[in-house]
């Protein structure tokens, strides 16, 4: 409630994608606490307990305020703003001069997918410089939904997604919504709108090794770990064979369709249900209900990105869709659109490649100008042309979260400069050079960004910060500037931003400097909603905007019918059958003849997969005392059957050890896993400048993955993160 002497602000929620609305009280610039807004179109007065939360993270007290720079003998030190980005300028500066672009690198994690700014200027710094060694988040979450993309659409960043409120439906593979809240669908209230499917008398069908909580409200069907290519193949066989295609759509919106036709009939659903460990007739008549239901889509999330035919399963999730007349149509799979249209701009510009480079390490292919993290330590270790030397780390803790984190701590250390924009030190960045204090969401002001264009209902809402940076946080847009200008250079004069000339020289013609706010105004301005600069009377602009402070509903539903300018391919169609698909599908079906029935490892037979919790992300959110509360701890789910077999109890410890790694971790007996899974959260085994979370037992599950090259996806080189063999023995 407010006091004299507070304020509310209407703002939201920047932790993960359905951007809830929220209200912040805030006395004298220190913020007080959040709630729901009742106000917000979307939310309607519903979050969860981290957004909540986030007022202890705003407020800790083991927060980084000031520039920390460390020592010789490895401890913190506070500095200025302006020791700090001489020293890091100038030290960019020689490795940039004496190796250029491939010397100097960066990993952006998570929490910029919600911070338009950071990650666009950090965008035009690295490219700025030619740096050849980006990595994101993504290799160990979406890119190969992204190559998919690219490959079926031409278009890497169209993101198809389930049309929620319009559906008869879902068939859900690798996603947990009442966790996660939704992930490449923006639906705040998803909970909700998938119960509404089944009100309605539709159906949700969830495709999930472990029941879920969003399997237990709705159907399960339990799959092995890593096998969906194998499903989502005798689904498409059932649905060809018999005669369950929509052909006029097929005719109408692709071409190849042959090599999946002839492709799906080597899969009949009885050869591939040993690999799968779903009843031939189970998926017999979950195809014809899919095929036939009247409206349907196929979605899926983090559970088929991340095994070893990730690229593979998100392209045949979209075909299924395509096959049975489901794509593009109200109440079926639908393209994204971005209120603001950076998307289309980059895409026009060419700028969203695939394949345009190829890593040092492995050869991998470029996704969008980004490489697999898994190969990050060995580009930093491997010594020769091409070296990175110099690694700048924003919102990111990729000790935790890539795969294995104690060779990458290494090779950290070898690196001539590691900087790091956080609000912690985290178990990464204790290895910097400077951890510099970012501004957290309440103390910037937003643009909706990335996957907010997978709107079932086209809505915006921008936000102006609710509170001054505390102690000497700064956004890291302006650091990124500063540096270049330090630097000697210019980020928006040539270079990366020549496709927004245009604009650019509107702003020059001003008077005005470029800053990431007013490149997003003006977009706006542009996009599909905008007021195209006064010519769409009552369209968006920064002031309608501004009259809308809880955000607006922009339409009743997604867009439909739009393939056509979607597609970014020549003759304007869907590619159903791209070399690399071909190339992987005669891999799987390599597999599927000598892999044995099951393609189970004697020595690890027992298949690791993750878990997300309601009371985390990923691995920063450990230090909120809420969060924390009831002696919580990181513990891995065992079926019973695997718990004797392995002389393990619920309550006690196991050994996880598979051929990189082995853990030990708490034990939940349950039978939410099938036998022959064992499922683990990640983010896990604190080591950093939170205190709380270091006092939590609790061990890296990624210790476990391999950066092997050989390990890592083909396509997208996702980390294989679920479907890892281990084996489970009693802790000594
Ligand atoms: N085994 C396994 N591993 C996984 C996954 C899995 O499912 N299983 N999931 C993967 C996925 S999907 C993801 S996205 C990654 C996440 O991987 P990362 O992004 O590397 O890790 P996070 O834990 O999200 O760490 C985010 C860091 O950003 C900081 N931070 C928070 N807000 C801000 C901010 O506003 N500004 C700045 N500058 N810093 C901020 C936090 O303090 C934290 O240190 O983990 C991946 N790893
Ligand atoms: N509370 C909370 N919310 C979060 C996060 C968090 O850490 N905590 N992280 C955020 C982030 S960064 C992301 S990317 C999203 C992710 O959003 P989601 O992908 O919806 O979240 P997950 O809970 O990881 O769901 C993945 C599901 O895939 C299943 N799975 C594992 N392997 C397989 C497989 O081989 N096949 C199939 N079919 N399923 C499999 C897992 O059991 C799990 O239920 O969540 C976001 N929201
Ligand atoms: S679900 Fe929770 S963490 Fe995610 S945006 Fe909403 S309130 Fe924030
Ligand atoms: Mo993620």
């Amino acid at each position: 409630m407010p006091t004299a002497t507070s304020t509310e602000a209407v703002t939201y929620c920047r932790i993960c994608e359905p951007l809830c609305g929220l209200i912040a009280t805030v006395d004298h610039g220190r913020l007080v606490s959040l709630r729901p807004d009742a106000d917000h179109p979307l939310s309607k007065g519903t979050a969860c307990p981290k957004g909540i939360a986030f007022t202890e993270i705003q407020n800790d007290p083991d927060r980084v305020l000031h520039p920390l720079r460390r020592t010789a003998e490895g401890e913190f030190e506070q500095v200025s703003w302006d020791e700090a980005l001489t020293d890091i300028a100038a030290r960019l500066k020689q490795a940039w001069d004496e190796d250029g672009g491939s010397a100097v690198g960066h990993y952006l994690g998570n929490p910029s997918a919600f911070s338009y700014s950071a990650a666009l200027w950090s965008g035009l710094f690295l490219k700025r410089l030619g740096s050849v060694h980006q990595y994101t988040t993504g290799s160990q979450d979406i890119n190969s939904r992204f190559v998919a993309s690219k490959l079926l659409y031409g278009a890497a960043t169209q993101m198809p997604f389930p049309d929620l409120p319009r559906t008869d439906f879902v068939l859900m593979l690798g996603a947990n919504p009442h966790v996660s809240h939704g992930s490449a669908v923006r639906a705040p209230r998803i909970k909700h709108e998938l119960s509404a499917i089944t009100a309605r008398g539709g159906r949700v069908v969830v495709v999930d090794p472990r029941r879920t909580e969003t399997a237990k409200a709705h159907e399960h069907v339990r799959v092995r770990p890593d096998s969906d290519a194998w499903l989502l193949l005798s689904l498409l066989h059932v649905v060809f064979t018999e005669g369950l295609t929509d052909e006029a759509a097929i005719a109408a919106q692709s071409t190849g369709v042959d090599l999946l036709r002839d492709a799906a009939l080597g899969f009949p659903p009885e050869e591939t249900a040993a690999r799968t460990g779903v009843d031939a007739d189970v998926v017999r008549q979950l195809a014809r209900d899919f095929a036939t239901a009247p409206r349907a889509t196929a979605y899926g999330r983090t559970g088929a990105c991340l095994g070893r035919h990730g690229t593979l399963v998100s392209f045949l999730i979209d075909v299924l869709s395509l096959v049975t007349g489901n794509l593009d149509r109200p109440g079926g799979t639908v393209f994204s659109q971005g209120v603001i249209p950076l998307e289309e701009l980059a895409e026009k510009a060419g700028a969203m490649t695939y394949g345009a480079s190829h890593s040092r390490v492995g050869g991998f292919p470029d996704v969008m100008g980004i490489f697999p993290s898994g190969i990050m330590a060995e580009e930093i270790t491997r010594t020769g042309h091409g070296r990175l030397r110099a690694l700048i780390v924003t919102a990111g803790n990729p000790v935790l979260t890539v795969p294995d984190g104690e060779r990458l701590v290494a090779a950290l250390q070898e690196l001539d400069l590691l900087v790091s924009f956080d609000l912690y030190v985290n178990e990464t960045n204790r290895y910097a050079d400077y951890v510099l204090p970012a501004v957290t969401f309440l103390e910037r002001e937003d643009f909706p960004f990335a996957l907010t264009a997978a709107s079932p209902r086209p809505f915006f809402q921008a936000t102006e910060a609710v509170l001054e940076p505390y102690g000497e946080a700064r956004p890291e847009w302006e650091v990124f500037e500063e540096l270049a200008h330090r630097m000697g250079l210019s980020l928006t004069a040539g270079g990366p931003l020549s496709a927004l000339n245009r604009p650019l020289l509107a702003l020059e013609r001003r008077g005005l400097r470029l800053t990431p706010r007013r490149l997003m105004t003006m977009l706006l301005r542009t996009g599909p909603y905008g007021d195209r600069f006064g010519l769409r009377r009552g369209g968006l602009n920064a002031k309608t905007a501004r009259k809308h402070p809880h955000g607006v509903v922009l339409g009743e539903h997604a867009a439909t019918g739009i393939l056509a300018d979607v597609v970014r391919l020549p003759g304007g169609k869907v590619c159903l059958d791209p070399p690399e698909i071909a190339e992987e599908l005669a891999r799987l079906g390599n597999r599927h003849r000598t892999d044995g029935a099951d393609g189970s490892d004697p020595d690890f037979p027992i298949l690791l997969i993750g878990l997300r919790e309601i009371r985390s992300q990923n691995s920063w959110m450990h230090n909120s005392p809420t969060l924390m509360k009831g002696a919580r701890r990181q513990s891995a789910r065992i079926h019973p059957e695997d718990a004797a077999a392995a002389g393990v109890v619920d309550g006690g410890a196991v050994r996880i050890v598979s051929r990189h790694g082995a853990i030990e971790v708490a034990v939940t007996v349950t039978d939410d896993v099938g036998p022959g899974t064992v499922a683990v959260p990640h983010g896990w085994g604190h080591r950093g400048g939170w205190q709380l979370a270091n006092a939590s037992e609790g061990t890296n599950v990624n210790q476990l993955m391999s950066s092997d090259t050989a390990d890592l996806e083909v396509l997208a080189g996702m980390t294989l993160l679920n479907g890892v063999a281990v084996r489970l023995e009693a802790c000594p």
